[in-house]
């Protein structure tokens, strides 16, 4: 049966797994998603892996063989695709759980947050509950200055420009009830999915809980070049302000962005019909 995992048990959260080039931290990560999760939340592990090069699929197929526990895993591996935001959307469409939670598979966003984030969700009925940063008792751990000042700044802006009462709209880590979004569909422009979704799902029933963010140990990060956050920072707010970011009707400004930072300034002027 669809929702069912392979003991039979209805599954209650899909924990979604963006991976990319993570050979290295991928069978810890799944370890300590086991441990972690109470056996009282029936859960299905997801990992969707853009084919990566470096055998990532493979090592979570054996993985999979080998496992044994309550928490079911499975992979959809994607070929000939790459980008975080449709890798997290493409992951939701796949999900046999009634609640979602995405999360990075570097240790970066703690495992004990599951149960913590699980709870919140179910038992104050909410809609989505964000992983933050920047909320009482939350915080980046080791990173470098750079990368937090364009965190803070990014994340200001956002709040300006889209109205958001949310103080990290960027983060990686947050549940969400499934049905919130069954009926949106997503450009998945951006790196980041959780500021899109907050964009289109103005009203829901959002709470932030805090979290310290570490620094990853191993494998190296996807996104480190600061212009291509800011590119996809405007190209996020111009879903929801078109006409302040070009103020003619039936047209915008779309910043397009590639994988090589020298292919980052091409900006498309375009009609559209809103
Ligand atoms: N499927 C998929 N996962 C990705 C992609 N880019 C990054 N990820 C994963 O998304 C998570 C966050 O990426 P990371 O490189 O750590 O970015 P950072 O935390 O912003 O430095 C990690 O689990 C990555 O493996 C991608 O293009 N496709
Ligand atoms: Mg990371």
């Amino acid at each position: 049966m669809m929702d069912e995992n392979k003991n039979n048990q209805i599954i209650e959260l899909s924990i979604i797994l963006p991976t990319y080039n993570e050979s290295s931290t991928i069978e810890k990560i799944l370890d300590a998603i086991a441990t972690a999760t109470p056996h009282r939340i029936k859960t299905e592990v997801l990992v969707i892996d853009d084919d990566s090069p470096d055998g990532t699929s493979k090592i979570v197929d054996s993985y999979i063989q080998k496992s044994k526990g309550v928490v079911s895993f499975r992979i959809h591996t994607r070929k000939g695709k790459r980008g975080l935001s449709s890798a997290v959307i493409d992951g939701i469409g796949l999900a046999h759980g009634k609640f979602i939670l995405v999360m990075d598979s570097d240790f970066s966003h703690p495992p004990q947050m599951i149960s913590t984030m699980y709870d919140e969700l179910v038992n104050n009925g909410l809609d989505i509950v964000v992983g933050s940063r920047y909320v009482e008792g939350g915080k980046y751990e080791e990173w470098p200055l750079t990368r937090k000042l364009i965190s803070k700044v990014g994340n200001s802006l956002a709040g300006l420009w889209l109205g958001l009462d949310v103080k990290d709209s960027m983060t990686g880590l947050f549940a969400l009830k499934k049905d919130l979004i069954k009926n949106l569909s997503f450009e998945a422009i951006g790196y980041k999915i959780l500021l899109e979704i907050l964009v289109k799902t103005k009203g829901a029933k959002v709470k932030e809980v805090p979290f310290v963010c570490v620094n990853r140990k191993e494998g190296s990060s996807k996104f480190s070049f600061p212009v291509k956050r800011i590119i996809w920072l405007c190209n996020t707010v111009s879903l929801d302000h078109r006409d302040l970011l070009f103020p003619f009707p039936y047209l915008h400004v779309q910043l397009v962005f590639h994988s090589h930072p020298i292919s980052l300034s091409v900006i498309q002027l375009t009609c559209s019909r809103k």
